[in-house]
């Protein structure tokens, strides 16, 4: 064996390679003190609040899909039976909404966003995410926030099917943005080359969000 080879590249090792040279991952989030678990003008809510549009889609699981469009080598229009075939992951988040309330601990299962970018493929162009739900609603993204490590496309919450309120059958958790971030009844993920304001980011809400620079509106 010539030790010279290069190690084959995989779908997985091409798009982490990137990510790793672009420091995608690095929020700058780990070994915050609890001390500053809250972000700043946030108050902590130990119910859930339920904040949308007004329209709560119902969904039947005969004709849920999610399209995953847009700048990736592999488009994908998965079905739930395909979505539930995939790796499942669970995670322990805080959650912050823009209306100023916090929820800690919130215990999350479903499909890692990175999982789903190890699949897609995203194309070295893609810099940002669109997400579109079944109620109209639309939200943007950068990559690197959607692939964060705890990013996670959501079908249950503390162990028990995300309600239709709160977005089921799946919903998006993005925890490091404020909630506004984190699209209910998703069903379209559109990677990007370019930032397009979604709903609320164009009636005045931050492109980003990041609740721990109070990114909230637009002029933050
Ligand atoms: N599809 C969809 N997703 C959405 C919204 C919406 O109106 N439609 N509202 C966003 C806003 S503004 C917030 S604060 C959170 C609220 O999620 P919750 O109702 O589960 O607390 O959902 C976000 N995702
Ligand atoms: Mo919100």
């Amino acid at each position: 064996m010539d030790n010279d080879e290069p190690v084959p590249e995989t779908k997985l090792t091409s798009t982490k390679r990137r990510w790793a040279a672009d420091g995608k991952f690095l929020t700058g989030r780990r070994g915050r003190p609890e001390s500053e678990r809250l972000p700043p003008g946030q108050h902590l809510v130990k119910d859930w609040p339920v904040l949308d549009l007004g329209q709560q889609p119902h969904i039947a699981m005969e004709t849920w899909r999610l399209d995953v469009t847009g700048a990736v080598e592999r488009p994908l229009s998965l079905d739930w039976k395909a979505f539930q075939a995939l790796p499942q992951t669970e995670s322990l988040s805080d959650i912050h909404c823009v209306t100023t309330w916090s929820r800690y601990d919130n215990r999350w299962q479903g499909v890692a966003t990175r999982d789903l970018l190890d699949l897609v493929k995203v194309k070295p162009e893609a810099e940002y995410v669109m997400l579109s739900s079944v109620d109209g609603y639309t939200t943007n993204l950068p990559l690197a926030d959607f692939a964060a490590e705890d990013a996670i496309l959501a079908t249950a919450w503390e162990g028990a099917p995300i309600t239709r309120p709160h977005g089921g059958p799946m919903r998006l958790i993005v925890p490091h943005l404020y909630l506004w971030k984190s699209a209910k009844w998703l069903t379209r993920i559109d990677f990007r080359s370019r930032d397009t304001a979604g709903f609320w980011e164009k009636n005045g809400y931050h492109m980003r969000g990041d609740p721990w620079r109070e990114e909230r509106y637009s002029g933050d």
